[in-house]
């Protein structure tokens, strides 16, 4: 890898603390990203951009003095936030707004303006550091829901940079993701990146469906098309780095010591473990009253078991975590009070961090590891469970909302919100049989050991560079920006010109329904002008009837028009014919049926018949089942319409059955016949019927493409708008 990585995440490995004394020092943090991007950031010489975790009020000469450091010896650069924005972007908009609506609390949604321009603003920031710290050829890579706008804000100010963004938490399902404030913006944020990738596929394929709802952008299970580019997307379940839990366990004496002390503690006792962040969605109160539960007089295992759980406080300035806090203390005090004895103590409720050294030693002697959160991107805690049972002796229970439970199938799944079923299966763990148990366990161990933090980090890089790559090579055939002046001047100097323009998408907007197409004035005005100048044959090109088109058009002298794409024609001063005779009569008694059927099935769909064509119209149903049944619509026709003239083809929002041979290229030829020595030649399209007619003409002519998407034109016009203003400049220069 040649290339520089550039880590952007909310926060550093590294956090910034004032002492009692006044004094700054520096906290290291070694999380499980750290470990896999520090050994990608050595290699690649890399540097890591994030939150300093301070206001930067305190500018003094001994602070600046430590950030540098940083700098220099860590590769780490501090953003600081002042303290309104740090406040309205974490605890207001990531973990009020966005963190409950991604884990499906949707109960838990607090949303102020404030909130959100402190997000905007917390990203804009993120933006400027990166900026400033920038190389041609690095590789960005975003990190998690506190930065969804950033590679949208990077790939505006560094439209040549690699963006890779990867999710940490859920996406949710689109029936979820609407209820968020400006979820169209988080979207749009996210356009900027060359990668987007996920935890899982599930979350994938509801970031595709939320995509299609909210944006109504249509993609493929790899990529999203935008613009004339494509954005990649990947399923790429994050691991862990097992030698951080296996090498203490191997070595470390003071693992040793707390596992030899314990093990001697709850001899003739199994030991249940659950380690979490105290947050709602880790289902620390679900686990409790499902353990107690389990220590009911029936099940026989009152004093044969104990709870440990490790509860580290998390985001306490926000107030459900103030509940969530009171709420664990009641139930632990509950259940204490209700089941101990005088030499047990059912749970054992740690409610602050503790060191890795005790953290693993607990790996070690827990029998089973109760991983029960209601939601989960991933959940290491699992993981790093697993990594430490390499003999096969324990039992993974695993919440199967956790994303880890689409890799752990040979974990005992749990629905944590059914606490009677998880209090049987805890009990169903506790029982196992040993030969079960370690096919199990090694199972599962082969797999964390394989799937590590180091193999997705590398996975994740290749694909950015793949996406990035894929990227340049169409930056490098691109076709230009419209260039106005030098088609007015070509247009001037020519003595026969030829002008061939599509109609909805080019000159009007694509209308929701057939009837509201109808031009504008202006375009009008446009349109008899051009035509009207002797040097010039214009045609109008529409899928429109030909009764659409000779009420909008029938005043303009001179103009061609071609209706139903092409399939007749009406030259200027004469009237309609057929470009060919008859069409079989019996072809729409054969589509008819199978297109009401598919109206029977889509709701706000509908029929539209013409003469030679018939449209199924979907743009008022449901966008994502409308799409799927639009592709099974067309291959279902595309069989039975396989030995005819006609083909079935998909458009924004419809599905047109035509016939072949009405198309724009045929249009183009018939022109060019009446028009022969023509020296400027000119069309205008936005769809795939003009890309085959870009392809037809000669080299020398002036296409131009409307819109996003890859075009075989020679110029790219942003939107309709321009061509208007091109056209009418075109009018008004001879
Ligand atoms: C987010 C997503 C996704 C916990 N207590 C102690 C301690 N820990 C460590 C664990 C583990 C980490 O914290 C927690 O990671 P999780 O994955 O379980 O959960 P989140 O913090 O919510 O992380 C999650 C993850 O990002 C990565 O993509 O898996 O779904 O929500 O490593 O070991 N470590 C120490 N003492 C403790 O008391 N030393």
């Amino acid at each position: 890898m040649g290339t520089r990585l550039v880590v952007v995440s909310t926060r550093l490995p590294l956090t910034l603390q004032k002492t009692e004394a006044g004094r700054w020092v520096t906290e290291k943090s070694s999380g499980g990203l750290a470990s896999a991007m520090n050994p990608l950031l050595r290699k690649t010489g890399g540097i890591w951009i994030g939150w300093s975790g301070d206001t930067g009020e305190d500018d003094t000469e001994e602070r600046r003095a430590v950030l540098q450091d940083w700098a220099r010896k860590e590769h780490s650069f501090a953003i600081d936030l002042p303290a309104d924005v740090a406040s309205g972007f974490y605890e207001g908009y990531a973990n009020q707004t966005l963190w409950p609506v991604f884990h499906y609390f949707v109960s838990h949604l607090r949303f102020d303006a404030k909130g959100w321009e402190a997000y905007v603003q917390a990203n804009r920031i993120f933006c400027g550091a990166v900026v400033e710290q920038y190389q041609p050829g690095d590789m960005i890579w975003v990190h998690d829901y506190q930065l969804l706008l950033l590679p949208q804000m990077l790939r505006e100010a560094l439209p040549d940079a690699t963006i890779g963004f990867f999710l940490h938490i859920p996406f949710p399902s689109s029936e979820v993701f609407p209820v968020l404030p400006r979820r169209e913006e988080l979207l749009r944020g996210l356009m900027g990146a060359d990668l987007l990738a996920f935890q899982t596929y599930g979350h994938l394929q509801q970031f595709r469906s939320s995509l299609l709802r909210v944006l109504g952008i249509e993609s493929r299970v790899a990529e999203i098309p935008v613009g004339g580019r494509a954005i990649r997307l990947e399923a790429l379940p994050i691991g862990i780095a097992p030698e951080e839990y296996t090498e203490p366990l191997a070595r470390d004496q003071t693992t040793a010591r707390y596992y030899s002390e314990w093990a001697a503690r709850y001899t003739g006792r199994k030991v249940l473990l659950a380690v979490d962040r105290l947050d709602y969605t880790k289902g620390v109160p679900e686990r409790l009253r499902a353990y107690a539960r389990l220590l009911r007089p029936e099940t026989g295992l009152k004093e044969k078991v104990v709870l440990i759980q490790i509860a580290v406080p998390t985001r306490e300035r926000i107030d459900t975590y103030q509940d969530l806090r009171s709420e664990v203390n009641q139930l632990v005090g509950e259940i204490n009070g209700q089941f101990a004895t005088p030499d047990w103590t059912p749970v054992v409720y740690i409610n602050r961090s503790i060191e890795r050294e005790e953290l693993v030693a607990l790996y070690k002697l827990a029998d089973i590891c109760w991983v029960g959160p209601l939601r989960d991107g991933m959940n290491l805690v699992s993981k790093e469970y697993v990594a430490c049972k390499g003999d096969g002796e324990g039992v993974l229970v695993l919440s199967e909302f956790a994303g880890a439970a689409a890799e752990m199938g040979e974990a005992l799944l749990i629905n944590p919100f059914d606490e009677e079923q998880t209090a049987a299966v805890v009990a169903r763990a506790l029982t196992m049989d040993d030969q079960e148990r370690r096919d199990r366990m090694r199972a599962l161990h082969g797999r964390v050991t394989r799937n590590n933090v180091f193999r997705w980090g590398n996975r994740f890089l290749v694909a950015l560079e793949e996406a990035a790559s894929a990227r340049a090579r169409y930056a490098d055939t691109r076709p230009r920006r419209l260039r106005m002046e030098e088609i007015q001047e070509a247009y001037v100097r020519a003595n026969r010109r030829l002008l061939i323009l599509d109609y909805e998408g080019t000159l009007v907007p694509v209308a929701d329904l057939p009837q509201e197409a109808a031009p504008p004035a202006v375009v009008l005005r446009i349109l008899a002008a051009l035509a009207s100048n002797p040097k010039n044959s214009v045609a109008l090109v529409s899928g429109r009837r030909d009764s659409d088109m000779d009420r909008w058009f029938g005043n303009i002298e001179g103009l061609w028009l071609f209706a139903e794409h092409g399939a007749e024609l009406k030259r200027p001063g004469s009237s309609w014919e057929a470009l060919r005779s008859p069409i079989p009569a019996d072809w729409k008694s054969s589509v008819m049926p199978i297109l009401e059927h598919f109206v029977d099935r889509t709701p706000g769909s509908f029929v539209e018949e013409r003469k030679y064509s018939l449209v199924w119209h979907h743009r008022l149903s449901e966008p994502e089942f409308a799409a799927w049944l639009a592709n099974e619509l067309v291959s279902m026709l595309e069989a039975m319409l396989a030995e005819t003239d006609f083909r079935a083809v998909r458009g924004p929002n419809i599905v047109e059955v035509k016939p072949v041979w009405a198309n724009k290229v045929e249009a183009f030829q018939l022109v060019q016949a009446a028009q022969a020595q023509a020296d400027f030649l000119f069309a205008a399209g936005d769809d795939r019927t003009d890309e085959d007619l870009f392809e037809r003409m000669p080299d020398s002519a002036w296409t131009v493409h409307v819109g996003p998407g890859s075009t075989r034109a020679a110029f790219v016009a942003p939107d309709i708008g321009s061509v208007r203003r091109l056209l009418a400049l075109l009018a008004n220069a001879a």
